[in-house]
């Protein structure tokens, strides 16, 4: 089963600032994690970050077809992107939205998001584990779906 995972605008900036909000772990420690469980759980995930709106819709577009399932951080652009909504709806891939903070608990402004009533499911608040939780979640919705035929 072949999965993809976006990274959004700034986190690639983990691991060096504001670990009281996102954490200790840098995306490679994030990612390596990722690909760890993944492979546990017979799955291959590709990790893709960009800080380009228009880089992201493009990573997406090329899913089609490849990919099963996806998981996505997309930062700021949770926010602000029809984009990134238009280009997950329009390669039919499941996603799961994810977090590593609540965003719930922060600013008004993060408080919308233009992926969540389409996705899967919605994790946010648990730091790097968000990640973790949000790949359980996909592959285990896969794998029920792939059984149901
Ligand atoms: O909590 C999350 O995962 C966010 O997607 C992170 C975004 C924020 O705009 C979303 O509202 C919630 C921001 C990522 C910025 O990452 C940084 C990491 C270290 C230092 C500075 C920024």
């Amino acid at each position: 089963m072949q999965l993809l995972c976006l990274h959004g605008p700034n986190l690639n900036l983990l691991g060096s600032r504001e670990p009281g909000i996102y954490g200790s772990s840098s995306l490679e420690q994030i990612n390596a994690a990722l690909q760890q469980r993944a492979a546990d759980m017979g799955a291959a995930i590709d990790c893709f970050h960009s800080n380009h709106e228009g880089a992201l819709v493009d990573r997406i577009h090329q899913a089609r077809g490849t990919v099963a399932g996806i998981l996505i951080n997309a930062g700021a652009y949770t926010h602000t992107s029809i984009a990134i909504r238009d280009a997950l709806l329009g390669v039919v891939i499941p996603y799961v939205e994810l977090h590593l903070s609540n965003v719930h608990a922060r600013e008004p402004f993060r408080h919308h998001s233009h992926l969540a009533d389409k996705a899967l499911g919605v994790i946010c608040g648990f730091g790097p584990l968000s990640y973790q939780l949000a790949l359980e979640g996909l592959v285990q919705h896969l794998q029920s779906a792939a059984a149901a035929g």
